[in-house]
């Protein structure tokens, strides 16, 4: 059995953890304070999104997979198997895990910022695939979204590049469009498989990010308890509430956390009166149609793009191919 080889890219020197605290600390000033999502994947977060996609209110999980198990073959079957597969923010591999017998790469890399929930990932696949190399990659590319093309552990040539769960819908569409132009370069020609969240009905979507167990609401208020730690603030989530709303203009969640009662948050070198029913931003979920997403892909330098989706057109799965003029 081979042993997953892990590599920590962004572990932070002291410059960087201040400059990080600064950032959090600028985001909760503004007049709409704001926390980034990133926030919510430490230990308990992630494990709590584990939770989230098995809801009966969560389809994009159940969807998508719905989609490759209707589709897998078709989808990745011709991927060539002597190049590397990469999965952005691959969490634990479970997705991984189902798919890899079809795909066969020559690698696994996985890229996760929640490092140690990915080595389990990669530990549970490396006993599933015994022959197949992995390389985990602790990296936040919300950081950056220039993902470091040279490093050995990415193989040369073309990769294939899996990014799954509509987490490109957590980046505004400025933004996706430079992720995608990343992972144009980051594929050197080769294949990416993206999965997408539709636009679709506002009541599935809301309760999609408002489960009636609770469970997206403890999500969101655990990315307190991670801020406290970050930087040393004193919120406590008993003041705190979660909405999910969906703004049809923008075609986006928005999740937000709202002040029960009038509250003070401190930390070293800040703090923040809030109102009573005044939030703090902490995710936007885009959701796109399909001929909006194939636009983009275009613009990011794709070509070739097909689109599989399921009966009711709630989640789609999007191949594309980067072709160099020659
Ligand atoms: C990770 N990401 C795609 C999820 C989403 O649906 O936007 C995060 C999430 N937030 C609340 N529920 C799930």
């Amino acid at each position: 059995m081979t042993t997953p080889t892990f590599i920590q890219l962004s572990s932070f020197s002291d410059l960087e953890a201040l400059q990080e605290k600064e950032a959090i600390s600028q985001g909760l000033l503004q007049e709409q304070a704001v926390i980034s999502p990133k926030y919510f994947y430490d230990n308990l977060g992630s494990r709590l999104f584990e939770a989230i996609t098995a809801l009966d209110e969560y389809y994009p999980t159940r969807t998508e997979s719905q989609i490759f198990e209707a589709h897998g073959p078709e989808i990745f079957g011709q991927l060539p198997h002597d190049r590397p597969l990469i999965e952005l923010g691959a969490g634990s591999c479970r997705k991984a895990e189902r798919l890899l017998h079809w795909m066969r790469p020559s690698r696994f890399v996985g890229i996760e910022i929640a490092a140690e929930f990915l080595q389990e990932g990669l530990t549970r696949l490396s006993e599933r695939f015994p022959e197949m190399p992995l390389v985990g990659l602790g990296y936040d590319f919300s950081r950056s979204l220039d993902i470091p093309l040279s490093l050995p552990e990415l193989g040369t040539g073309p990769r294939d590049i899996f990014y799954p769960g509509s987490s490109i819908g957590n980046f505004d569409p400025d933004q996706a469009l430079k992720l995608t132009q990343s992972m144009a370069a980051l594929s050197q020609e080769g294949t990416l498989v993206i999965g997408v969240d539709t636009v679709k009905e506002i009541d599935t979507l809301e309760a999609a990010y408002d489960d009636a167990l609770g469970v997206t609401a403890a999500f969101n208020l655990n990315v307190l308890n991670h801020i406290n730690r970050v930087l040393m603030s004193d919120f406590a989530t008993q003041d705190w509430r979660h909405t999910a709303l969906f703004n049809e203009q923008e075609s986006r969640i928005e999740m937000h956390l709202v002040a029960k009662r009038k509250t003070r948050v401190s930390w070293p070198g800040g703090e923040r009166k809030f109102r009573e029913n005044e939030s703090i931003l902490t995710e936007y979920s885009y959701k796109w149609l399909p001929e909006d997403f194939t636009e983009l892909l275009k613009k990011a330098g794709f070509s070739e793009v097909e689109v599989w989706t399921d009966p009711h057109q709630w989640f789609a799965v999007y191949r594309a191919q980067v072709r160099n003029p020659a």
